[in-house]
């Protein structure tokens, strides 16, 4: 094929695979619910070699898909034809920057979400998106899925985190907004655009992120509450208490909590008795260590004394903490182990997610029977409402009979109450029909007509979120 051979022309044959079995594994999704195809796959080593391939599949009317880490829930990675070139930015993974008086680092897209961490951590920084995948997700797809995560309560989403951005637009030219600025108002904030668009309007290499200081006091608890209203009460308190410094305010069921225990090795239950309702939630700060101790026991005596709380075990020791975050991190492998679930990702006004649970079981009742996995950031108001299988039915026939409705009537009611079919993890290919249902009008007008605008061939991932 001769775009093939030019792109091995242009950016060397090392950087460029085309035959199946080199593919594959970045033909398939997280979810496996796709499995895609491509002209080839390319490596490029910098923006220019991004640019020129941009500009050269552009010359051979072929499309193409970026891809980062390939950890997304959605298949907005996914390659969709032979028509497409799947662009693979694992390669542009330098950090530039770090800049200690700034409080910036500027790194390129294909630094892993893990190593960044490290990075910042080694000159005593700090940079606050963390999540289960964070060992494989890359800072380009963090930021073009806007991803949220274990700390968006204290620290935002990813997108909030973004000073300037360096994107390799449509037409192959490169768009440069890469200034640790704090404060810059001068016209649109273009990077905006390309914060969770997917991959949609332009390919992201680059960015410049704020940093924070190191936190080196962590009190870490596990806690049994009253019921998901008694957590939402706790919440405010908590934060009151503790000081401003709740990183962390994330709800397990018993059921999740149920999955880890069978499916994944060591992990003890953190209390003694079996409860309905657990939240795991930490403190942090760059404070000498212990300092945050009393904040902790003050708000876990407030929230006893309100009967929120009804036991709570607190992290002795690092690695006491580290089992904690074990369980809760654990969940979405647990749940893949158990054979795998029907994920929502739905968020309403954090005040509403008592409603949210308390009417979900009616919406599902023609589907029972069913197992419930309920977890996730609600300090963010932002539920993984996930369903399983019964107990020894088969967990695909299940999926494939059931799956489709079981969504829907989650995301009318999510929906209905205000909030969002998809609060942290995109529309990609699986959520466009969502889109088009729940989306304000104008909104989705608008949206087309910015694709429109900036991508008017739909070269820049075709079939995703909204097409021009
Ligand atoms: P990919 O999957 O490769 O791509 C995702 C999308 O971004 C695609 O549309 C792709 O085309 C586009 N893209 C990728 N790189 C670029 C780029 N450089 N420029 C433009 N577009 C690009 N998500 C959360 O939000 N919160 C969580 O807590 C969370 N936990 C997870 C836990 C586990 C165990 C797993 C498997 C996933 C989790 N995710 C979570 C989902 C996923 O990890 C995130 O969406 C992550 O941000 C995706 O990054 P990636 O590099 O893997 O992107
Ligand atoms: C999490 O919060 C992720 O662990 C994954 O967003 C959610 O697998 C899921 O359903
Ligand atoms: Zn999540």
């Amino acid at each position: 094929m001769q775009l093939v051979e030019a792109l091995r022309e242009l950016l060397g044959k090392g950087s460029v695979v085309s035959d199946q079995a080199g593919m594959e594994p970045f033909l398939v999704d997280e979810r496996a619910l796709y499995r895609g195809s491509a002209a080839c796959m390319v490596f490029p080593r910098s923006t220019e070699e991004v640019a020129a391939t941009v500009r050269l599949c552009r010359e051979h009317g072929c499309a193409i898909v970026p891809q980062g880490g390939n950890t997304g829930y959605c298949g907005g990675a996914t390659p969709g034809g032979e028509d497409q070139v799947l662009l693979n930015l694992s390669r542009l993974d330098r950090i530039r920057e770090i800049d200690p008086v700034g409080m910036t680092v500027t790194a390129e897209a294909g630094v892993i979400l893990a190593s960044l961490q490290a990075a910042v951590e080694a000159e005593e920084l700090f940079f606050p998106l963390s999540m289960g995948s964070e060992g494989s997700c890359q800072l380009g797809g963090n930021l073009a899925t806007n991803a949220g995560g274990l700390a968006v309560l204290k620290y935002g989403m990813a997108g909030e985190l973004v000073l300037g951005l360096e994107v390799v637009l449509p037409d192959g030219s490169v768009l440069d907004t890469l200034k640790p600025l704090r404060k810059d108002n001068t016209g649109y904030h273009l990077k905006q655009l390309f914060l969770g668009a997917e991959g949609t309007l332009g390919i992201i290499t680059a960015a410049v992120l704020k940093l924070f200081p190191r936190p080196t006091d962590f009190e870490t608890a596990w806690l049994a509450v009253d019921s998901v209203e008694a957590a939402c009460r706790l919440l405010p308190l908590a934060r009151r208490l503790g000081g401003d410094c709740v990183t962390s305010f994330e709800y397990i069921s018993a059921e999740s909590l149920a999955l880890v225990r069978t499916h994944l090795e060591d992990v003890r239950a953190p209390l003694a008795e079996a409860h309905s309702h657990q939240l795991l939630l930490e403190l942090s700060a760059p404070l000498p260590p212990g300092s945050l101790r009393p904040w902790l026991e003050n708000l876990l005596e407030a929230g006893m004394a309100e009967g929120l709380v009804l036991d709570a075990a607190i992290a002795e020791s690092g690695p006491q903490r580290q089992a904690l975050w074990k369980i809760r991190e654990g969940i979405p492998e647990a749940e893949k182990l158990a054979g795998r679930s029907i994920k929502h990702d739905v968020s309403v006004p954090i005040g509403d997610i008592p409603l949210f649970c308390e009417r979900a079981p009616g919406q599902l009742a023609e589907f029972e029977p069913l197992r419930i996995s309920i977890y996730g950031h609600l300090g963010d108001g932002n539920l993984h409402y996930n369903v399983l299988a019964p107990e020894g039915a088969d967990p695909e026939t299940f999926r494939a009979e059931r799956g489709a409705r079981v969504s829907r009537a989650l995301h009318d009611l999510a929906a209905g109450m205000g909030g969002s079919f998809s609060a942290e993890h995109g529309v990609g290919q699986l959520k466009r029909e969502e889109l088009q249902r729940y989306s304000d009008p104008a909104a989705l007008k608008l949206m087309r007509e910015l694709k429109a605008a900036l991508d008017p061939d739909g070269a820049m991932n075709p079939g995703k979120l909204v097409d021009p």
